[in-house]
């Protein structure tokens, strides 16, 4: 049989199967969570898999200073690569796709490329980033390749329970310095490509099979700490308390009047996390240590946001005779997709009959860090009743062969175009 076209070409959808339920294996707790948080023993035993099923694919594998996993097909020419992968850490009890997915279909991608002998006019590269979801911030293996860490990030980020990134890292084989070496030059870049899990309602409601992501929300996430004083819960008058629980109680339920004031339609914020201490039942709390992860699509409202909250925090702290510190944790600004990019997804996805909602992404994801090196897109898979985070995130098999086949498709088609063109 003669050459196969590109078109002809698809996913081995069993061995996507395979290897999908293999790295569900991976980190998996009692609860059927996954608990792959980044640099953890679990994490890496999900990259050492993959560099191992690279390997065995007859496919180029290393590890960067960062941690990241890369993949690497050659070419006839050494232009920049294609780019395309996502992220294998994971949030604690976590889902099984979120991530992985777009991971796996992309080794599947260059597995078929690889097979089938297709010379490509340029070299193509599945990345794993290390630590996206941020244990120690966020995106870290996307920045890492994006020149944005600097020693000082590496030698003192902590993560909430204060262990360190660089003892992490340590940990882990790897030398924290050695990250910074991670850095791609935009020029080595051509283009990157991102299949994600949506990890909310929206396709699932629209009975819609993909969406292609035009813009990614933005975030800041701090570390907020109120304190106030640890006394009797008995002998204590309520007039007399500094109770930095209350104090937190009274700005959690600010949080829809400020978005309400200083947000757009699309606005989110979320406490996620909260420690009180000392953490007995009988001790008025003198410290609430808790998180908050702020979102928008744009980048004014967001600023609008974060002031509007830390005023609300410092009001309340100074009627209530409380302190409050904050540590930036992450802020990712928002961006757009490349339209080129966006343009050849759509087009390939017309190509299997689909009509592609093209949408936002309310998550955050390492492809907001790419953008800032290369031409930049993303394809949405449907999450089974927009659950994501959790053992419940789902994607039926037959969405996930879809996408990992227009993913295929557009990695043939951007590893064949000379430039991005304007259509
Ligand atoms: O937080 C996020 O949006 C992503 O899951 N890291
Ligand atoms: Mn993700
Ligand atoms: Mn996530």
């Amino acid at each position: 049989m003669g050459k196969k076209h590109h078109q002809d070409i698809t996913v081995n959808m069993g061995r996507l199967r395979t290897d999908i339920e293999r790295f569900a294996e991976i980190g998996r707790g009692e609860d059927g969570g996954i608990y792959r948080m980044g640099f953890s023993a679990a994490d890496f035993e999900a990259r050492n898999a993959l560099r191992t099923t690279l390997k065995d694919a007859g496919l180029h594998a290393e590890l960067d200073g960062a941690g990241n996993v890369l993949g690497r097909i050659e070419a006839s020419t050494n232009s920049p690569s294609l780019m395309v992968g996502s992220h294998l850490d994971s949030v604690p009890a976590a889902g099984r796709l979120d991530g992985a997915l777009g991971v796996l279909c992309g080794l599947e991608c260059l597995r078929r490329i690889h097979e089938e002998a297709i010379d490509t006019l340029r070299p193509i590269e599945l990345v794993a980033f290390s630590d996206e979801e941020g244990r120690f911030g966020g995106m870290f293996g996307s920045r890492a390749m994006a020149g944005e860490l600097n020693p000082d990030i590496l030698e003192t980020t902590v993560d909430l329970s204060g262990v360190s990134l660089a003892e992490a890292m340590t940990e882990r084989g790897l030398e924290p310095l050695k990250a910074l070496a991670a850095r791609r030059s935009p020029e080595s870049v051509f283009a990157y490509i991102e299949l994600h899990i949506e990890q909310g309602p929206l396709l699932d409601r629209l009975g819609k099979s993909l969406a292609v992501v035009g813009a990614i929300t933005g975030l800041s996430k701090w570390s907020i700490k109120l304190k106030g004083e640890a006394d009797h819960a008995g002998t204590t008058p309520m007039s007399m308390r500094k109770d930095a629980f209350a104090g937190l109680a009274e700005f959690a339920g600010e949080v829809p009047r400020v978005l309400e004031e200083h947000g757009g339609e699309g606005s989110v914020a979320t406490i996620g996390r909260v420690t009180l201490h000392p953490g007995t039942a009988n001790t008025v709390p003198g410290i609430a240590d808790f998180t908050l992860d702020v979102r928008d699509e744009s980048a004014v409202t967001l600023a609008a946001l974060t002031d509007a909250f830390r005023l609300t925090l410092s009001a309340i702290a100074r009627r209530r005779g409380l302190m409050f510190e904050f540590d930036i944790l992450s802020e990712v600004a928002p961006v757009q997709c490349d339209t080129r990019i966006v343009e050849v997804i759509v087009d390939v996805a017309k190509d299997f009959d689909i009509d592609p909602h093209v949408m936002p992404s309310g998550a955050a994801h390492d492809a907001q860090v790419m953008a800032r090196l290369a031409p930049t897109g993303m394809i949405f898979v449907p999450s089974v009743g927009g659950r994501s985070h959790s053992p419940a995130e789902w994607t039926h098999w037959e969405d996930i062969e879809m996408g990992a086949n227009v993913l295929l498709q557009t990695v043939l088609r951007l590893a064949q175009t000379e430039r991005c063109e304007e259509s």
